[in-house]
C-alpha cells in the first residue's frame, strides 16, 4: 500500500541505491558518500518492501561495526567477531526494525505507534515516533527496565505507561487495544520489524564475504533469530556460495521457555532485555535453529554477567546484560563445532549498548576510589 509521498522534510525519500552503489560507495573520495553512514532502507532498499519514493524515517541505523574479539577467539578455538549494535542510533537493534516498522506505519497513514517491551524497543518506538511526528505509547513491566532505556523512551516524548505486570502481559494487552482502535503495533509479531533487522544478517556477510559458520544469539521475544534467518536464507537462495550459518540461540535459565519447551509463567533473570517467558515468535525460532543445525540452550545470571564483564575487560566492549548472554552461551555450550573441522568463524551478537543499563554495570564493578585533593594522597592510592 502506498500513500502519497509526504511533505515532511524529515521524511526525505532515499537515494535509491541500492547494495551494488553501497559497495562502490567505499572507493569514492572521502567527505562524501564514502564517509557518510546511510539508513538502512536507503542501504538495502533493493531487499525491502519500500519504493524510493516512500516516506522513510529514519536516523542512520544499521552499518554496524562487526568487531574482531582475540580474547574470546583464543578462549573457543575459532575466529570470533562481535556484531556490535549497540552502536545503533539508540543504542541496539531495534532501531533496524523501528524504521521500518514506522516508515510503514506512516506510509499507511497511521497518527500513532504502540508497543510492549522490556525497554529497548519502548527507547526505538519512541525516537522514530519523535522522528516522524506522531504519538508513541509504550507499555513497560514496572520497575523491570534498565535505567537508560526508561530515560530514552521519557526523553523523546512517548507516553510510557509502567504495567503492574510482566512483558508477557503487556504484549497480549497492546495486541488487544491495536486490535480495537487506530493505532499501529510496532512489536516484532510486525512483520516490517523482521524485514529491518534482516539486514544485519547481510552486513555480517558482506563482511565476512559470505563465509559464516554460526551465529550465537540472545533470545528473548524471538524476533531477532527469526529475522537473522530470513536473512541469511535470502543472501543462500540468491547465491548458494553464501554460507547458511548455524544459528544458536541462548537464553537466560529463568526465561527459558525455548530450552523447556513450555511457557515460563515468572520470568526472571537480571538480563531484564529478554525477561520474556512466552516468545511471539517461538514457531519460527525453533525452526531457524533445528534448520540451520544449530541449538538453543541457557546460561545462569551469574554466566551472564560473567561475559558482561569479559567483553567490557578483556575486549574493550561493553555490552548490555542481555546481549552478553551470547557470549556467555558460545563460552559454555560452544557453537556446534565438530572436532577436527577447520577452523570456524562465529559471530557473537551484542544486541545493546552497556550504557543502556548503568546500574548492573555499577552493581558488578569494584567502587570509585575516594581521594583528598592533595600530591601525597593520590601517591597513596595509586603508587603501590
Ligand atoms: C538487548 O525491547 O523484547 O529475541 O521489548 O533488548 O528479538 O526479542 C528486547 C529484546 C536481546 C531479544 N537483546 O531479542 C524489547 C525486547 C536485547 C534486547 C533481545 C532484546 P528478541
Amino acid at each position: 500500500m502506498t500513500g502519497p509521498a509526504s511533505t515532511d522534510p524529515r521524511l526525505a525519500p532515499p537515494s535509491g541505491r541500492g547494495l551494488d552503489g553501497a559497495a562502490e560507495g567505499g572507493h569514492r573520495l572521502r567527505g562524501t558518500d564514502s564517509v557518510r553512514r546511510m539508513g538502512l532502507i536507503e542501504r538495502y532498499i533493493d531487499r525491502l518492501p519500500f519504493a524510493p519514493s516512500d516516506p522513510i524515517v529514519s536516523l542512520n541505523e544499521g552499518s554496524t561495526p562487526l568487531i574482531h574479539a582475540p580474547r574470546l577467539s583464543e578462549r573457543v578455538g575459532a575466529d570470533v567477531y562481535l556484531k556490535y549494535e549497540g552502536l545503533n542510533p539508540t543504542g541496539s537493534f531495534k532501531d533496524r526494525g523501528m524504521t521500518c516498522a514506522v516508515s510503514a506505519a506512516v506510509r499507511e497513514g497511521a497518527e500513532a505507534v504502540i508497543c510492549a517491551s522490556t525497554g529497548n524497543t519502548a527507547a526505538a518506538l519512541a525516537a522514530y515516533a519523535a522522528r516522524a511526528g506522531i504519538r508513541g505509547v509504550v507499555l513497560v513491566p514496572d520497575g523491570k527496565i534498565a535505567a537508560g532505556k526508561l530515560a530514552q523512551a521519557l526523553m523523546h516524548g512517548a507516553e510510557v505507561i509502567a504495567l503492574r505486570g510482566n512483558f508477557d502481559e503487556a504484549l497480549q494487552l497492546v495486541r488487544q487495544i491495536a486490535d480495537a482502535h487506530p493505532i499501529a503495533l510496532v512489536n516484532s509479531v510486525n512483520d516490517f520489524r523482521i524485514e529491518g533487522q534482516k539486514c544485519a544478517a547481510f552486513e555480517i556477510q558482506e563482511d565476512l564475504e559470505g563465509q559464516l559458520d554460526a551465529l550465537c544469539i540472545p533470545v528473548g521475544n524471538a524476533g531477532n533469530i527469526t529475522a537473522y534467518w530470513k536473512g541469511f536464507r535470502e543472501l543462500h537462495a540468491e547465491d548458494p556460495s553464501v554460507s547458511l550459518p548455524r544459528m544458536i540461540g541462548f537464553q537466560a535459565r529463568g526465561a527459558n521457555p525455548l530450552v523447556r519447551g513450555e511457557m515460563v509463567a515468572n520470568p526472571e533473570t537480571v538480563a531484564s532485555a529478554i525477561r520474556i517467558g512466552n516468545p511471539a515468535r517461538w514457531e519460527e525460532a525453533m525452526t531457524a535453529m533445528t534448520g540451520s543445525g544449530g541449538s538453543v540452550s541457557d546460561v545462569t545470571d551469574e554466566e551472564i554477567l560473567d561475559a558482561y564483564r569479559f567483553l567490557a575487560r578483556e575486549e574493550g566492549v561493553f555490552c548490555e546484560p542481555a546481549s552478553a548472554t551470547s557470549v556467555a552461551g558460545l563460552l559454555k555450550h560452544g557453537a556446534g563445532i565438530e572436532p577436527g573441522s577447520d577452523r570456524q568463524r562465529i559471530v557473537c551478537v551484542l544486541t545493546g549498548h552497556g550504557l543502556k543499563d548503568p546500574q548492573t554495570a555499577m552493581d558488578e564493578s569494584t567502587p570509585v576510589i575516594p581521594c583528598e585533593p592533595s600530591l601525597q594522597a593520590l601517591e597513596k592510592v595509586l603508587i603501590r
